[in-house]
């Protein structure tokens, strides 16, 4: 296949505290490689409030936004820009849904999750929201360029 016909797009994927905790974190990465999914930076990251209110900038009127800044400062998150055809909606598919008790099993949050205040992982919704998340989440220097990889492999 012709490369410029596929939606090549890359999407910004972060394991919560609670999947580095309970150590999930080489699980989801086999995930998304087992797909056929490129990695395209990774990083175990501690998050602070700054941060977290720029990433849930429209949540911050919610109730459960402080119980959320809590648990996403609560350890170690892992950083992932993960890159491939229509990635940002497969990735989404693959981590389920938002509520864990409406996710399919064979969804990472039907796997492993059980509440919405522990899902485990964090997907971009829009490839507009997933360059956001790259650039707020990385520097430059960390994420590869694309024209690194060779896909052939795969498509
Ligand atoms: P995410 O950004 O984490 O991928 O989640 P999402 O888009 O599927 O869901 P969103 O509505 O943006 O919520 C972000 C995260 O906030 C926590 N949450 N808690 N009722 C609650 O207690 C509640 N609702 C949402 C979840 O961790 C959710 O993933």
């Amino acid at each position: 296949r012709s490369a410029v016909r596929m939606a090549m797009e890359r999407t910004y994927i972060m394991i919560k505290p609670d999947g580095v905790q309970r150590g999930l974190v080489g699980e989801i990465i086999k995930r998304f490689e087992q797909r056929g999914y490129k990695l395209g930076a990774l990083k175990l990251y501690q998050a602070n409030e700054d941060l977290l209110r720029k990433h849930y900038g429209d949540l911050q009127e919610k109730p459960f936004f402080p119980g959320l800044l809590k648990y996403m400062t609560s350890g170690p998150v892992t950083c992932m820009v993960w890159e491939g055809e229509n990635v940002v909606r497969m990735g989404r598919q693959m981590l389920g849904e938002t509520n864990p008790q409406a996710s399919a099993p064979g969804t990472i949050r039907g796997d492993f999750s059980i509440v919405v205040g522990r899902n485990i992982c964090h997907g971009s919704d829009s490839v507009a929201s997933a360059e956001k998340e790259i650039k707020l989440w990385f520097d430059d220097n960390e994420v590869l360029a694309w024209k690194d990889h060779s896909h052939a492999w795969v498509y």
